[in-house]
């Protein structure tokens, strides 16, 4: 067999946004695109000879084809193994739990996650290192780099391997070895939960849905919940993967996830409702006729999270993304443990979880996980509800009422405006920052500006700043409005304003969060004139 080198012409727009580089099917199609990406990653990683990696994607339209092209890279490029994903999928959480459990490299994820699939949907590639999570900035800066100034590729002549069939097969000199990893990721699952526990529930009667939304977790939702758990067979929907996801937009919010919204707000509503992502990062969370925002849910995890057997001992800390509200902050100050502010994405907890400083972490953008893995995890935090309910034998809407009688209510609501045009979305992101030098002190209704800024982090493992993260006005009682825009679409611009406040008063808490936020909204739909500058009347999602 032998390796051919190609030319390619180097591509100036591969820089990965927050998680990865996504694009539309049609620009990974073009010649040598996705080779140029890939080239560049090894180039910048340097795998070291003999080496083992992790592939896999969330089943999406070119999935295989890219699959194909990058086990005969890595084979041209020194890699010893690849363990590969029968069928050329795997989840996000599960290829991070592979990447651990058999102490590989690194490994390619194949995704782009919430975004639509199909020709004309959206294609992606994540690089995670070795802990299993995504490459820091240093690294998918560097690969953008690289991708400018490449000149060729190495790929090795070989027939495609079969991808159907477990087994281990050669590629020239590597082995391309096709694992089972629903199987992998479910004894993980197995290991944290108390399976015995959530059998009993569902034994007794209690119904839940799970709806896969046509993505990647399917499979493992019938052997966790249907074989392992032994939850009745109507308890998934959508449980087949389609590379198109079946037309719909994979992403488990109020919108996009209406099918099952319906379900748990119909007449006949079971218990408890969940839905996962693309690639199975996400979830959501609902009750009968109760909807369990994200941010609220990593903190009555955490508050919670002695009921569950991996968590038995205690937390060490917690981290949430600086848009995510402040409800998690409140349950480390009473347990006496840390909080971390990070960055959007999930590349700014590896360091701190890695250092054993947070145990779980998450994003107002339906992501929660813990450092059993180095993704966020939505079928982990289903299976955390479901062993607290298994514990508590409460509702989902006694949980968090009793949650907010605790601890008191952080409101909270995420606006988003899809498509717009780039040059728009920057002048109002730049009205915003003009005004900054003279909001602080300002009474605007019942708020009064405290302080203003664009959110920049410094790791406190590795000591790498991250600038311009968001706007945030931040007022004297504690509510927040944050802008930022969005850095996972593939055309236009997203724009995402993020609304908080703080509701100590319990007969206030069963109110609806749009109401209770009203004028913080209003608020900022003034300072941001969105109206004026997009035409916009009303936001493409609320959360
Ligand atoms: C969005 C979310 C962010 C999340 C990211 C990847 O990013 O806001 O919290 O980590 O998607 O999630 P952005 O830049 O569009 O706001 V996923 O499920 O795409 O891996
Ligand atoms: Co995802």
């Amino acid at each position: 067999m032998t390796i051919r080198t190609i030319s390619t012409p180097g591509f100036n727009d591969q820089k990965p946004g927050t998680s990865g580089l996504r694009k539309r099917v049609k620009v990974f199609q073009q010649p040598h695109y996705l080779e140029n990406f890939v080239q560049s990653v090894f180039d910048t990683v340097q795998v070291p000879a003999g080496a083992t990696i992790v592939l896999g994607g969330d089943g999406r339209f070119y999935n295989r084809e890219a699959i194909q092209v990058i086990l005969k890279m890595a084979a041209a490029n020194g890699v010893g193994r690849v363990l590969v994903g029968q069928a050329g999928i795997l989840s996000t959480p599960a290829e991070s739990c592979v990447i651990r459990k058999y102490q590989a490299f690194g490994g390619m994820v194949l995704s782009a996650s919430h975004n639509p699939g199909g020709p004309e949907g959206d294609f992606g590639i994540k690089f995670n290192i070795q802990n299993g999570g995504p490459a820091p900035e240093k690294i998918t800066e560097a690969i953008f780099e690289r991708a400018k100034q490449l000149r060729e590729y190495r790929i090795l002549e070989a027939a495609d391997i079969e991808l159907d069939q477990l087994g281990t097969y050669a590629l020239g000199d590597m082995q391309v070895e096709v694992i089972d990893a629903v199987r992998d990721y479910a004894d993980l699952m197995e290991e944290i939960f108390d399976f015995a526990a959530i059998k009993a529930l569902f034994a007794a009667g209690f119904r839940m849905k799970f709806d896969a939304m046509h993505a990647v977790t399917g499979p493992y939702a019938r052997e966790i919940f249907i074989r392992r758990l032994g939850a009745p067979a109507d308890s998934i929907m959508n449980a087949n993967p389609l590379p198109d996801f079946g037309g719909g937009h994979p992403d488990p919010n109020l919108t996009y996830a209406h099918e099952l919204v319906e379900i748990l707000y119909g007449a006949q509503a079971p218990e408890f409702g969940a839905a996962s992502d693309g690639d199975g990062d996400r979830n959501m969370i609902l009750g009968k006729h109760f909807f369990v925002t994200p941010s609220d849910s990593l903190a009555i995890i955490a508050a919670n999270a002695t009921c569950i057997r991996g968590y038995r001992d205690g937390i060490a800390g917690v981290a949430r993304s600086m848009p995510t509200s402040g409800a998690v902050d409140r349950v480390a100050k009473a347990l006496n443990i840390p909080c971390f502010e990070t960055p959007t994405g999930w590349k700014f907890f590896g360091n701190l979880m890695d250092a054993g400083k947070v145990t779980l972490c998450g994003e107002e953008s339906f992501g929660t996980s813990s450092s059993h893995v180095r993704e966020k995890d939505g079928l982990w935090a289903v299976l955390c509800w479901l062993n607290i309910l298994a514990v508590k034998r409460l509702s989902v809407e006694q949980i968090v009422m009793a949650h907010w009688r605790e601890f008191g209510r952080n409101v909270y609501s995420r606006l988003d405006y899809e498509d717009l045009p780039v040059s728009q979305a920057n002048q109002l992101m730049q009205h915003v920052t003009e005004q900054f030098a003279h909001l602080p002190g300002q009474q605007l209704g019942s708020y009064r500006v405290h302080a203003c800024d664009n959110f920049s982090y410094t790791d406190s493992i590795d000591g790498s700043v991250s600038r311009n993260q968001g706007l945030r006005i931040l007022f004297e009682d504690g509510s927040r409005i944050v802008i930022r825009l969005s850095g996972t679409g593939t055309e236009g611009a997203t724009l995402r304003i993020y609304l908080e406040a703080y509701e100590p008063d319990t007969s206030r808490h069963a109110l609806d969060a749009q109401e209770l936020l009203k004028e913080l909204i209003q608020i900022a739909l003034n300072l941001t004139q969105l109206q004026a500058i997009t035409g916009r009347d009303k936001p493409t999602v609320i959360t």
